[in-house]
């Protein structure tokens, strides 16, 4: 069984953005899966480079309009290259190679009969290279796909046959019901086809950026309409028309493109691979459209998100993380820095991060970082049932490219280990002498993380090979069978010590959207806010405080980063609080007699920030958590979910 994925191929009249990047990131996780299963995978990405819309955008950059593909094109390789995008070809229908196969399929058709020369006249909009019928257009002028102004355009033409596939996508649709993915965009095309199918216009002749007719065909005014061109690159791959070696990966096992371009792969391509007797892609999927902060990005107001500014800010894996996991498959995405920072922090910060961190830890403690398995059944079957439950079944969301169901229902694995360290306390068991027991919960959670690692691995293919490294193995098809399919645990073996794999990230890195975007803070509420912080308080005699005296002490959420006992003190710890500043705040808390150093780590404080740095027992203490106490002992307050690291309460 082989599987053959591609992107669409991107036009060349500007560089990639944040879109581009998450349908190639899709892409790439769907291959990298097929990989790690041990089937035959290909993958196939590129540039669209034909067209009045590129021949236009050369003009007007001053550039021949080759030269100028060939340097936008080198921006997408470029860009993939970087972010290790794990294609096996990028094509550019500039191919020579390329234009062979699409006369080849041209003429086919023609000798079919399938296409016929007529004439032409209509309404042509360049932006979108898509020909529209009078009645389609709003006010008889804008485009109804994009709204620009479109071109009268009254020419000869050659048609393919569309309307007579009318019957035969539908019967198709009818009789492959998950073709179009997700599936609730499969009515949106079969009442677009119920519509009525008009014969495709699919040679130009008023310029000249395209694929000339085959030379057989003496009509050497035509070039081939650019969306017959880019289509057909799916099988031009493969070396149709030329060398069919590669046509036994035909038929695709999925397109995965855009909303914007669905039409063109479920009615159009269908119809062409109908009319050349070829088998039909197995499934078209469609995401949905990313906005920056709720707005549509564009290049005049200047909000377009740059994947590569991003990805130098906050790490290529983190972004392909959050785009697959932010939004549902087919609906419509924001990009924001908040939603992103957060995604981050609490999923890969703390979820998985800390995890790891935590065993590195204890192991190093308690085993001198040798991790055995070997007691892991016998006092974790409960979690290890707990944890096969989800992971017997997650894999199902992929086929229909549910990747935020998969990501989530995923972390319920980093839960089951998350829990079982708290709820087994191997820093307890220590103290007891159940060496045993706690060896085996620093097991258990090292097989969650390996377990979890492989299947995340498509998503972040770098980070889990470091985890994986770390637990002493590698992530191969060897890998996912034993671990996940054979359900084998890891054999022995000492956990490398490495450092936070994911830093939590504080304020948004990158410059926001330009300030014209944001609502300006409406005046009445800004007037409110100012009264109040000058409000006088009437109540001092009672000993009330007011708002603002209260907001003298800055309380504030951290996260333990270090802690250990104060050498000959009975009471102290010394902890190290991530409070999201530059560096890490030192504060000695009179608590040892509560909690023990190991079981602070990772977890969560509520910090008095602002208190003037005190000594206790010669070491410095720059402020104070907050704690309860009362005749049962000492508890720590602490927030009742998770906080970004910095935030203040009140
Ligand atoms: O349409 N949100 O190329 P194109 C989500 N050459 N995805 C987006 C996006 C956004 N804001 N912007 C772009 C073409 N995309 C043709 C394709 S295929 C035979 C020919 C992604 O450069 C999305 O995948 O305009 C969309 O379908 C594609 O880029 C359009 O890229």
């Amino acid at each position: 069984m082989s599987n053959y994925y591609t992107t669409p191929i991107y036009y060349v009249n500007g560089e990639a953005h944040i879109g581009h990047a998450y349908t190639t990131f899709i892409t790439d996780m769907l291959a990298r899966y097929s990989r790690l299963k041990g089937e035959e995978t290909y993958f196939l990405t590129g540039t669209d480079e034909h067209g009045q819309k590129i021949e236009e955008s050369a003009a007007k950059a001053g550039k021949p309009t080759q030269a100028f593909a060939d340097e936008i094109s080198a921006t997408f390789k470029n860009l993939w290259d970087e972010f290790e995008i794990s294609y096996n070809q990028f094509i550019r229908t500039t191919d020579a190679e390329h234009k062979v196969g699409v006369q080849h399929a041209f003429k086919k058709m023609f000798d079919k009969g399938d296409i016929y020369k007529g004439e032409y006249e209509g309404n042509y909009c360049v932006s979108c290279e898509t020909f529209f019928p009078e009645s389609q257009l709003i006010d008889g002028e804008f485009c109804p796909d994009c709204g620009r102004t479109t071109n009268t355009v009254k020419e000869e033409s050659y048609f393919f046959k569309l309307s007579e596939y009318e019957q035969k996508l539908l019967d198709y649709y009818e009789a492959n019901p998950d073709f179009i993915l997700p599936k609730s965009r499969r009515n949106e095309v079969i009442n677009f086809v119920k519509g009525g199918l008009h014969d495709l216009s699919v040679t130009r002749t008023s310029f000249t950026w395209g694929v000339p007719l085959p030379a057989s065909m003496n009509d050497d005014k035509h070039v081939m309409y650019v969306w017959l061109d880019a289509l057909l690159n799916y099988i031009t791959a493969l070396g149709y028309g030329r060398d069919d070696a590669k046509m036994e990966l035909w038929p695709a096992q999925m397109h995965l493109v855009g909303k914007d371009i669905l039409r063109f792969h479920a009615i159009y391509w269908p119809a062409f691979l109908m009319s050349l007797d070829l088998p039909l892609p197995k499934h078209i999927a469609a995401h949905g459209w990313w906005t920056r902060d709720g707005e549509k990005m564009s290049k005049s107001k200047g909000n377009v998100v740059s994947p590569k500014e991003v990805s130098d800010l906050y790490g290529v894996e983190n972004l392909r993380y959050f785009m697959m996991r932010e939004v549902p498959f087919g609906q419509d995405g924001d990009f924001s820095q908040r939603a992103f920072i957060d995604r981050i922090n609490s999923d890969l910060s703390n979820d998985l991060g800390n995890l790891l961190n935590r065993i590195i830890g204890m192991s190093g403690k308690y085993s001198d970082f040798v991790i055995d398995s070997v007691d892991v059944e016998k006092y974790h079957s409960a979690e290890l049932e707990e944890m096969y439950a989800t992971l017997d079944v997650v894999e199902r969301h992929l086929d229909e490219v549910q990747t935020h169901r998969f990501l989530e229902e995923l972390w319920r694995v980093f839960t089951v280990g998350n829990k079982a360290i708290e709820a087994h306390a191997p820093w307890v068991k220590m103290k007891e002498g159940k060496t045993d027991e706690a060896l085996a919960t620093v097991a258990l959670v090292a097989n969650v993380l390996a377990k979890a690692s492989l299947l995340l691995h498509p998503f972040m293919p770098k980070t889990t090979n470091i985890i994986a490294d770390t637990l002493g193995f590698e992530i191969n098809t060897a890998s996912y069978n034993a671990l996940l399919k054979e359900k084998k645990l890891l054999d022995t073996f000492t956990i490398k010590k490495i450092g936070p794999l994911f830093p939590r990230v504080d304020e948004p890195l990158m410059e926001e959207a330009p300030k014209a975007m944001m609502e300006p803070e409406p005046k009445a509420e800004k007037k409110a806010k100012e009264s109040k912080k000058a409000a006088p308080s009437k109540e001092d005699a009672a000993g009330l405080i007011t708002f603002d005296e209260f907001f003298n002490t800055t309380l504030k959420i951290g996260t333990v980063v270090e802690a250990e006992e104060v050498p000959k003190s009975k009471k102290l710890l010394k902890l190290q609080v991530d409070l999201g500043e530059d560096e890490l705040r030192q504060i000695v808390a009179g608590i040892k007699d509560y909690y023990s150093a190991e079981e602070l780590v990772g977890t969560q404080v509520c910090v008095v920030a602002n208190l003037k740095p005190a000594k206790l027992m010669g070491i410095l203490s720059a402020g104070m958590l907050l704690a309860a106490k009362d005749e049962d002992g000492l508890c720590l307050v602490r927030p009742e979910k998770p906080r970004q690291v910095g935030s203040t309460i009140g």
